[in-house]
């Protein structure tokens, strides 16, 4: 069975809906963009060459905290599994799954870039040939369905790796995931990966990369904004700022305006201040326990796995 590309679900978010959400994000005192904007075309290639500098430890520290324990992890997902990806970008993690997997039932990656789902599928479909593959064209964080399954999985099991869930406030976070599994059957599970409070050099490090290919994936969200909303954001104007907040345990990511200007969006013309910043995305780090806390209300805590440092950690939760 091969990926039936010709069903590929879209549920492709509303550009009227998109451009309220971001005049509002604009209004605020803080003003602020929402991070799903990052991962067009360019924003979801950037992403992958960030998750190849030598600074940004969460994809390797993740890949190999899987590798290390792909056993024991393909063990307690159980072979018959079908696999739900939150926000499946390039589908490289899942192959360490899919390998160590006998016989699993299907597997959904979501995504809100369609091209890089559509070609990824693609690429994994050539690799997996007995695989069934229901690709979902969605920003996940939106009400939409889930395919339905051509043989009878064991369980369903979200996966949702690469610490994404940190780019939510813990409130919403909580929230969303506590709704997934209210959504889920007692037993399913959510294998899920988190970035670990640590020290706060290494967190900067992450995110202030030497090649500045941040700085270009944060500037990015701007450019996109003026090719598909028409916004007039003059690139040069802006500059790329992260740092960690340690009070609430997050990256912030922002971007500084180098002058006092005028941006005009959709009609309406914002002001802003030099050294004013447009706020882009948080990413947050947990403790295990936090985080186990943070969805107590669906999930009991099942296995942990996390690398020597303890600067990441792979969770396994089963619905309860
Ligand atoms: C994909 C959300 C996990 O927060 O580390 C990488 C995105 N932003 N560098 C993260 C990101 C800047 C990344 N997540």
């Amino acid at each position: 069975m091969k990926a039936n590309l010709s069903r590929l679900k879209k549920f492709e978010p509303e550009k009227e809906a998109l451009m309220e959400e971001i005049l509002e994000g604009l209004s605020k005192t803080q003003k602020e963009l929402p991070s799903k904007l990052f991962y067009d075309k360019k924003g979801s290639s950037l992403f992958d060459e960030i998750c190849n500098l030598e600074e940004y430890y969460l994809t390797r520290t993740e890949t190999s905290i899987m590798t290390d324990n792909i056993d024991e992890i393909c063990s307690v997902l159980g072979d018959n599994c079908v696999l739900i990806e939150l926000g499946s970008g390039s589908s490289k993690k899942i192959r360490l799954l899919l390998s160590g997997l006998k016989t699993p039932a299907g597997y959904v990656p979501i995504d809100i870039s369609e091209e890089h789902l559509l070609n990824s599928v693609r690429i994994l479909a050539g690799d997996f040939p007995n695989l069934r593959i229901y690709p979902v064209y969605a920003d996940y964080t939106q009400p939409f369905s889930l395919p339905a399954i051509k043989s009878t999985p064991s369980k369903q099991v979200v996966y949702y790796p690469g610490s994404t869930i940190g780019n939510f406030e813990p409130d919403y976070a909580s929230e969303f995931l506590n709704r997934i599994g209210k959504e889920l059957e007692i037993g399913d599970g959510l294998l899920i990966g988190i970035d670990l409070k640590k020290d706060k050099r290494t967190i900067e490090a992450a995110y202030n990369d030497k090649k500045g290919i941040t700085a270009e994936f944060n500037l990015n969200i701007l450019e996109r904004l003026n090719r598909e909303l028409g916004t007039n954001f003059d690139l040069d104007n802006w500059a790329h700022s992260a740092f960690y907040n340690k009070e609430h345990g997050r990256i912030e990511m922002h971007l500084r305006s180098l002058r006092e200007q005028k941006v005009r969006v959709n009609g309406s013309s914002i002001t802003q201040l030099k050294d004013e910043t447009i706020l882009t995305e948080y990413s947050y780090k947990y403790s295990i326990e936090d985080f186990k806390q943070l969805i107590s209300d669906s999930f009991n805590l099942e296995k942990i796995w996390t690398d020597r440092e303890n600067k990441f950690g792979i969770l396994y939760f089963e619905v309860i």
